[in-house]
């Protein structure tokens, strides 16, 4: 669970891109605000401020957050402390707002008059047996089964029950982003990362199977890609199991069975019922091979004489970190090319920020992730954008301040390159506020190395890539890496509209993927 304890005025309204992240994602936090004394407060005046940097921040949070409350009476602290924290952690967890005007901080209160909050865990029963048994015909029915894993599953502690569930049933799964590090990538039935920005072969996985079940993942676009009536296409059967009730009525992917659960009680359940599953070998060598025939990583980019390779720096990065490690990205390449090609090992952490996606939230993440987790002796390796760096780079402060271990790898490609390509494709190359020739410059980064006291290297090319990446995850102190990156590399593959015969924009099938492949071997990678 996270804290935030913020000051009144810009103090709350800093926090919106925050609570929004965790509502989003569903992560519990607590935010807790100073307010103004409350005799000085706005109340229902219609006047814009009375106090001091007064504003009002609980109804700017009220539609992102579980529960949000300024408290008024001393005598509450406690019962709304417990009831925040109880709320926000409980079915689908996400962010809760207390405002605490001044005089309420600072006023006495008799011990006997504190009100306590008596927690009534909710007892939620998912009837869902029926459903299982649904879901188990199904299964025994299906030849090319595939399951999709999302953040619900790590949300309800459901790690251990994956692991013996994909010991014991031979069915080949998907993760989604926020989900990428709960199960080592070499597992033998890992078959990758599908989305708009997914992996080429998982996305033809995808396609065709033909029972299709997603645990604990809203299918948001970034994940079914912008025609979601068109994924898992030919899946004879599709079930979505997830705890909100709203996230089930998805327009656009059309789905068989329904199933409000939480996933690890649905998978403990799943898990009871099933004998023995092994899905079929052609199946299977089918799921081996599309992803092969389509690695993330070509022999071109390998090749890069240049310039060092977003995706070559992960792979490499991927071969160096170890068991443990904690990996946070910030947006842009970092975030895109990370989670394309980071290959994750066991108990290793890898978080974003994933819904919202703002800039600049890399570097604070991982000062968070330093001081969350205990294992202080392992790698923690922060990839950032050099655009994104700029939204929070007083963060090297508080790095350097209290001498935090962290390796800041920086994706110099000279500007907002995510955007430049954006703007080169759908504004026929009119770039603006993207680079230096547009309007965007940036710091020289060795310089905000030099000022903050941290260790500095500048990496141009691949050659010696590894042992200089080597090096710097022994070095024991803070470090800066900047990657001298392509500024017209291209984020490959990704879901991109097509143009139809009268230049009309139109959103293209999931598996395919720019850059585009010929149409004969677009539909020789399909199987009947
Ligand atoms: C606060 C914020 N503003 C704008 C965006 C939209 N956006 C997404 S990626 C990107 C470019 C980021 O630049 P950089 O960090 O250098 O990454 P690059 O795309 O160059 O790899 C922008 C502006 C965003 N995600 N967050
Ligand atoms: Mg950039």
């Amino acid at each position: 669970m996270g804290c935030s304890i913020v000051t009144t005025g810009p103090g709350g309204t800093n926090t919106v891109t925050g609570v929004s992240s965790a509502w989003i994602d569903s992560v519990p936090v607590i935010f807790i605000s100073g307010q103004v004394f409350y005799n000085q407060t706005i109340k229902n005046t219609k006047k814009r401020q009375i106090g001091v940097q007064e504003i009002n921040i609980i109804d700017l949070v009220k539609p992102i957050t579980k529960f949000s409350k300024m408290i008024i009476d001393a005598n509450d602290i406690n019962y709304y402390l417990e009831k925040a924290y109880s709320i926000c952690k409980s079915g689908r967890p996400g962010p809760v707002f207390l405002d605490i005007p001044a005089d309420i901080q600072s006023a006495l209160v008799e011990e006997k008059k504190i009100i306590k909050y008596k927690y009534k865990p909710k007892k939620v029963t998912f009837y869902i047996d029926e459903k299982i048994n649904k879901i188990c015909s199904e299964l025994k029915k299906s030849k090319k089964p595939l399951i999709h894993l999302g953040h619900g599953v790590k949300l309800s502690n459901a790690q251990a029950i994956i692991k013996k569930f994909f010991r014991k049933y031979k069915i080949p799964f998907v993760v989604t982003w926020n989900a990428d590090d709960i199960m080592p990538s070499n597992h033998n039935m890992y078959c990758g990362r599908p989305g708009a920005f997914g992996e080429r072969g998982s996305n033809f996985i995808v396609q065709n199977c033909d029972f299709y079940l997603s645990i604990g993942t809203r299918l948001p676009y970034m994940v079914t890609g912008y025609n979601a009536k068109r994924f898992a296409a030919k899946a004879k059967f599709r079930a979505m199991v997830d705890i909100d009730i709203n996230e089930l009525k998805n327009n656009d992917f059309k789905v068989n069975l329904k199933i409000k659960s939480d996933a690890n009680k649905f998978l403990e359940k799943l898990f009871s019922k099933i004998k023995k599953y092994d899905a079929s070998k052609n199946w299977h060598n089918y799921c081996l091979e599309v992803r092969k025939k389509y690695p993330i990583l070509t022999q071109e980019m390998i090749n890069e004489k240049k310039y060092v390779n977003s995706y070559y720096f992960v792979k490499t990065l991927s071969q160096l970190t170890k068991k443990n490690d904690t990996i946070i990205t910030d947006m842009g390449f970092s975030f895109t090319t990370s989670h394309q090609a980071l290959d994750v090992k066991e108990n290793q952490n890898f978080y974003t920020n994933s819904g919202h996606a703002p800039m600049g939230w890399g570097l604070p993440a991982a000062i968070g992730a330093y001081y969350a987790s205990k294992k202080i002796h392992s790698n923690l390796i922060c990839l950032t954008g050099d655009g994104g760096l700029q939204m929070n780079i007083q963060e090297f402060a508080t790095i350097m301040h209290n001498k935090i271990p962290l390796k800041v790898f920086i994706f110099n490609n000279g500007g907002y390159l995510t955007i430049k390509q954006t703007q080169v494709l759908g504004f026929n190359n009119r770039i603006m506020g993207a680079d230096k020739s547009s309007g965007l410059s940036f710091p020289d980064y060795s310089e905000i190395a030099k000022a903050h006291k941290i260790s500095y290297k500048k990496i141009k090319n691949h050659k010696n890539l590894k042992n200089q990446i080597q090096s710097i995850l022994k070095d024991k102190k803070p470090f800066i890496c900047e990657l001298m990156m392509n500024p017209n590399e291209e984020q490959i593959p990704k879901a991109i509209n097509r143009r139809d015969s009268s230049g009309k924009s139109v959103p293209t099938d999931f598996e395919d993927m720019y850059p585009f492949l010929p149409k004969d071997e677009l539909k020789s990678n399909n199987l009947e």
